[in-house]
């Protein structure tokens, strides 16, 4: 199979950042998904240096537009290899190959009877580079710039984009996959439901020459819609290039839902006025923001990639962006989630099963993959991880990319209990539990080998270290049919394990930022000790520190037999975990249900009338109505599951 995959072109008026940094990886990681499936892969990202935002940044900066998209665009492409995004294209709407095919096709489209003169006045959003409607105005200003549109009346030229509206309708109505997730192709089909308007594509060159010269009337430059998304087109060699024969049919975008009017309405008429088939998929996400706001350029509440990948690196990074975004919703960006992340995920679950295991296969069995006794039928792990793989491969082709790592880390979870339950270092012990023991390694070890390939497209780097680890071949990561080498039972006994760094060194919640100028923290500290002192058994910040305070949601709960006192509540915090707590008389499972509670998410996992309890739910003792009970604890609103309280 084929796949051709694009990310927007971004414009080159400001730096890239985290917005920009998701769309990209969530292409790379489907890109590296694809060629794992076998797939001839063609993953394409540029910039857009047209318009009156790239001329007016320009001016800002005090250089000639030219010098000023080298030097922005410059930036974009430098960003990419630090997030280990590798492109296979990175186009310029400069590019003199494109210039000339957006020529070529406004030609083209203008012989069909498709563009045609008019007078036009309209709200006009820089930010947008479009004229909105006064529908789309929220008190007058566009909602995504939060700016006053300018109102201009000009001569111009127009795209008879109505023309294809029915088209496009049935067009969508038949392939439900066109555009994805479902919200947004209902969006779209609600705007058709209307009259379309044509769509200006030009800009007279009095107002600015920043642009490509339409080939029928010199006086004019296009519209910038008319010349971005064309570079769809001339990455691939349009008209005559064996790569556009090769990659056309199969070609699927990737935007965030402020481009959504443009990709799923202007571009795919424009595909039909030129009697080209229509792309194939046009996949939506959702917007990073930062404190309830829109992360962009022109609002400035900006987060750099480059400063997340020194902080944290680059491939907690990725799997941050493609593990808290549901693609499709909004996200928010906070250190703190960040942070959680990494200690949680990457370094106390991924990082320590990795560790764990390679560490018992040194110690017990020489650092070489041990033979399995044929006769052990434990195939708990091989189970589960056929069932993930499932998942995995059905969720990343439908770009929910959360869902896979969510099913990933199952798989994970599992895997550490599965040490816990078969207790290696006693089977180690015992010269007739040998064969017992070399399956359990095994079996951990040929998880670890799979969670390689499960892991790659998201961090290609640590997985290259852990292939390392394991003794798999250089290759291995780029092995084309994950179908047939997700399989189980492919590492060989007898290789030789090496040994490997730490994967993911923990992330210390920085102290000192929460501390308030050295001078005024010593008299507070002062004041603080006096304080303490009085209070029995008082704790320091730092003891304190040490307890992981979560929300959890409540996903399921029932009584545990024989006890009156304890309900066994199944939480996502966001793993999934079990936590007994002795609140029965007070609540029943079906009312707590949904509900968001606040948990000790680090104890010691203890038994609780032979149930693991792995965490304790905090709740106020209270005198309510004259009896002494337990109120839960929870959030004034609601809040992703796992979020950390501080
Ligand atoms: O629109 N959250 O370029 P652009 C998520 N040149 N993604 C975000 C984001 C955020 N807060 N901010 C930006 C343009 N993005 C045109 C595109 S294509 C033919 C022309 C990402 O620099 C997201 O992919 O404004 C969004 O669609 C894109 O950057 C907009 O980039």
């Amino acid at each position: 199979m084929t796949t051709y995959i694009t990310t927007p072109i971004y414009y080159v008026n400001a730096q890239p950042h985290l917005g920009h940094a998701y769309t990209t990886i969530v292409t790379d990681t489907y890109s590296r998904f694809r060629r794992l499936t076998g797939d001839k892969v063609r993953f394409q990202t540029g910039t857009d240096e047209h318009g009156d935002k790239i001329a007016e940044a320009a001016e800002r900066e005090g250089e000639s537009p030219k010098e000023y998209v080298d030097r922005i665009s410059g930036m974009f492409r430098d960003t990419w290899p630090l997030l280990n995004i590798e492109p296979d294209n990175f186009i310029r709407t400069t590019d003199k190959n494109h210039v000339a095919t957006v020529q070529r096709i406004l030609q083209q489209v203008h012989d069909k009877g498709d563009i045609y003169f008019d007078k036009y006045t309209g709200q006009y959003c820089t930010g947008c580079e479009r004229f909105l409607t006064e529908k789309e105005l929220v008190d007058g200003k566009c909602p995504d710039h939060l700016t006053v549109p300018e109102e201009i009346t000009e001569q111009n030229y127009f795209f008879r984009m109505s023309r294809y509206q029915q088209e496009l309708i049935d067009h969508i109505k038949a392939n439900p996959e066109f555009i994805t997730p479902e919200r947004y192709r209902n969006e779209v089909l609600s705007f058709l439901s209307e009259p379309l308007e044509d769509l200006c594509i030009s800009r007279p060159t009095s107002r600015l020459t920043w642009g490509i010269p339409l080939p029928f009337d010199d006086k004019f430059v296009t519209y910038v819609w008319f010349d971005a998304l064309i570079n769809y087109l001339t990455g691939i060699g349009y008209p005559d290039g064996e790569d556009f024969e090769t990659y056309w049919s199969v070609a699927e975008h990737v935007i965030a839902k402020d481009i959504l009017k443009p990709h799923a309405i202007y571009w795919p008429t424009m595909i039909l006025s030129m009697g080209l088939p229509l792309y194939k998929k046009l996949h939506v996400h959702g917007y990073w923001n930062v404190d309830e706001t829109k992360m962009s350029k022109s609002i400035g509440n900006v987060v750099r990639p480059a400063e997340l990948v020194g902080k944290y690196g680059v491939d907690c990074f990725r799997y941050f962006a493609l593990r808290e975004m549901s693609f499709g919703l909004d996200a928010s960006f906070s250190a703190d989630a960040i942070v959680a992340r990494k200690n949680s995920d990457l370094a106390n679950d991924l990082g320590n099963l990795f560790s764990r295991s390679t560490a018992m296969v040194f110690k017990y069995n020489d650092g070489v993959v041990p033979s399995v006794s044929v006769a052990d039928d434990d195939t708990v792990l091989k189970d589960l991880a056929e069932s993930v793989l499932a998942t995995y491969l059905e969720t990343m082709n439908n770009f929910q990319f959360h869902r896979s790592l969510q099913a990933v880390w199952e798989l994970i979870s599992q895997a550490n209990k599965y040490i816990v339950t078969n207790e290696p270092w006693t089977l180690v012990k015992d010269p007739e539990r040998v064969g017992r023991l070399n399956t359990v390694l095994y079996n951990l070890l040929e998880t670890l080998r799979l969670l390689t390939l499960f892991l790659q497209p998201v961090m290609p780097g640590t997985c290259k270290k852990m292939a390392a680890g394991l003794g798999l071949p250089e290759d291995s990561l780029l092995v084309t049919n994950l179908k047939e080498n997700g399989g189980w039972g492919k590492l060989e006994s007898g290789t030789g394990l090496k040994q490997i760094e730490a994967l993911f060194p923990r992330t210390k919640t920085k102290k000192k930022e929460q501390q308030p100028p050295k001078q005024k923290a010593e008299k507070k500290n002062k004041k603080q000790k006096t304080k303490a002192e009085t209070i029995e058994g008082a704790i320091t910040f730092d003891q304190f520190q040490k307890v992981e305070l979560r929300v959890a949601e409540i996903v399921a709960a029932e009584t545990v037999k024989k006890s009156d006192r304890l309900l066994k509540l199944t939480v996502n915090a966001p793993d999934e975990r079990v936590i007994v707590a002795g609140i029965a008389e007070y609540y029943s499972p079906e009312d707590i249900v949904g509900m968001q509670v606040l948990i000790v998410a680090n104890l010691q996992p203890v038994k609780l009338m032979g149930v693991e309890s792995q965490g304790m739910v905090l709740a106020a003792k209270a005198e309510v109505d004259g009896k002494s009970r337990l109120v839960l604890s929870t959030v004034s609103a609601h809040v992703p599951a796992g979020s950390t309280v501080s």
